[in-house]
This record gives C-alpha cells, structure tokens and sequence, in this order.
C-alpha cells in the first residue's frame, strides 16, 4: 500500500525520478542521491513499511524479499569481496525517510565497523 506523503513512495511509483538498478514485484533499488562509496544502493519494499520498528508478522515477508534483492545486486554490481548492509531506524538511529530502506554499500574498502 503505498503512503501519498512519502518521498520513496513516489520515486516507486516513478513519480519522483531514480537511478533505478532492480525491481519486481516486491522489491525497488536505485542508487543513494548522496553515496558514501562506489556503490551505494537504496533498497526499498514496494509496500510501504515505515521503519524497522513497523515490521511484524503480516508484512516481514517483503524484509525477506529485500535481502534476497542484496544479494542478486551485490553480485551484478560485482561486489564479490563483500558490501555492508545498513537499516537506519527512527529518529536516535538516524532514519531521514521514513520508509524502511536497506543501504547496500561497497566498492571500496570499508572502514572501522560501528558494531
Ligand atoms: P536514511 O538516513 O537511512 O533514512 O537514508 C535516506 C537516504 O535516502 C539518504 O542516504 C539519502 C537518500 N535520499 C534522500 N532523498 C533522496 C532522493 O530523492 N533520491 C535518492 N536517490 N535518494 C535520496
């Protein structure tokens, strides 16, 4: 279901412009508008979830969808040596959109891990 409010909801829909590198049915990814390395990739449910906290039994089927979307992009964007997934959740963890989005980032040597 999608949010008319919501800035992801749209670049879905395709009313909002993207750099589009994956959809089907569940699952749309285009890349950051603001990339932190060579490849960083927004990876998005077409339903709109809000965040990692809005997650529940109904809808974490499209939380499966998105990681196995990881993972075919990791290998088409040639990501063979490894990438870093990152969910940023609600206000202390940073979320600026609040339709939940996986950052996939790589291409380069990451640095020091946070956790
Ligand atoms: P987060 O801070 O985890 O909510 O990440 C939101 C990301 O969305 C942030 O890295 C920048 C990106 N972003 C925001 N607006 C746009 C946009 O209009 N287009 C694209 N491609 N990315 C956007």
């Amino acid at each position: 279901m999608r949010d008319e409010n919501c800035l992801f909801c749209k670049i879905i829909a395709g009313d909002i412009p993207s750099a589009k590198v994956y959809e089907d049915e569940d699952v749309f990814a285009f890349r950051d508008i603001n990339p932190q390395a060579p490849v960083h990739v927004l990876v998005v449910p077409k339903e709109h979830v809000c965040c990692a906290a809005c997650v529940t039994e109904e809808n974490s089927r499209v939380v499966a969808k998105c990681f196995e979307a990881i993972a075919k992009i990791g290998k088409a964007e040639g990501l063979e040596s490894g990438y870093r997934v990152i969910n940023n959740c609600g206000e202390d963890g940073g979320q600026s959109v609040m339709h939940l989005h996986f950052h996939l980032i790589g291409g380069r040597k990451l640095g020091e891990k946070i956790i």
